[in-house]
């Protein structure tokens, strides 16, 4: 019985997150979906990565947390357009919030959309990985800090993955991180995929993070279609 009640929010999940990757793709957004445990660096990575952009990319942000404002208020200071979803305590955003997250973003039709969507989902390496969101791809954030033993540990997350940011790298000489070992595992789970060691606080690995954001975009938009609103 629980399993037929999981399967069918499952279904409505993926129904409507099906609708979002059409919709994406005729308006050529590329939407990235950030996953990573609390606390792993989300918020302050987006926030190097938009200083480092410096507007030449039009981005927009969906930001997911149980009950505060605090994240969605870090990336409207740097002027960004950011929407925060609350769970009310629910450990992952699900695809019928993002539908109307996006009504909400795109409410004032004279704003051009964005070549670029970034949900940060709820901080958690579980029950995210679950859940389609209509995203192009998911990123799963692990900082240095949280032990080299979480691929394994956490693999459903590594495996769904399209990209794997391993952050606060300036952390390596004062924490017992196996890279070597952490980089093995991840590539055991995930063959191939693209891993960006990389420092907010010392900025290293931020540009080339931002050249791969910058050619998923054009690539998205290339294929794709516009970005009018109609
Ligand atoms: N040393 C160091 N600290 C960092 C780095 N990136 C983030 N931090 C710190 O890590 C803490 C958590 O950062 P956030 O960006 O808020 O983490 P988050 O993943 O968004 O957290 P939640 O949204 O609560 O899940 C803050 O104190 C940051 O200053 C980094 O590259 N190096
Ligand atoms: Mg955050």
């Amino acid at each position: 019985m629980r399993i037929e009640v999981k399967s069918d929010i499952l279904g409505e999940n993926n129904r409507t997150a099906a609708q979002m990757v059409e919709l994406f793709r005729k308006k050529g957004i590329f939407v990235l979906n950030i996953i990573g445990s609390p606390g792993a660096g989300k918020t302050t990575l987006l926030e190097k990565v938009f200083k480092h952009l410096d507007n030449s990319l039009r981005v927009a942000v969906i930001e997911g947390d149980l009950f505060t404002e605090k994240d969605a208020a870090r990336i409207k200071a740097m002027g960004i357009t950011a929407i925060q979803l609350n769970t009310q305590g629910g450990c992952h955003l699900d695809a019928p919030m993002i539908e109307r997250a996006w009504a909400e973003l795109t409410k004032d039709r004279s704003v051009p959309l964005p070549e670029l969507l970034i949900i940060e989902n709820v901080g958690n390496l579980v029950c995210p990985a679950e859940f389609n969101l209509g995203e192009d791809m998911k990123l799963v954030i692990l900082s240095v800090a949280e032990g080299a033993d979480k691929p394994l540990k956490y693999p459903l997350i590594f495996k769904e993955a399209g990209a794997v940011v391993l952050s606060k790298t300036d952390l390596l000489p004062y924490v017992d991180f196996d890279y070597d070992g952490a980089v093995g595992d991840i590539t055991m789970l995930h063959p191939g995929v693209q891993i960006f060691p990389l420092s907010a606080k010392t900025g290293e690995g931020i540009e080339e993070f931002c050249r791969w954001l910058k050619e998923r975009a054009a690539e998205k938009h290339s294929i794709d279609g516009s970005s009018s609103h109609e």
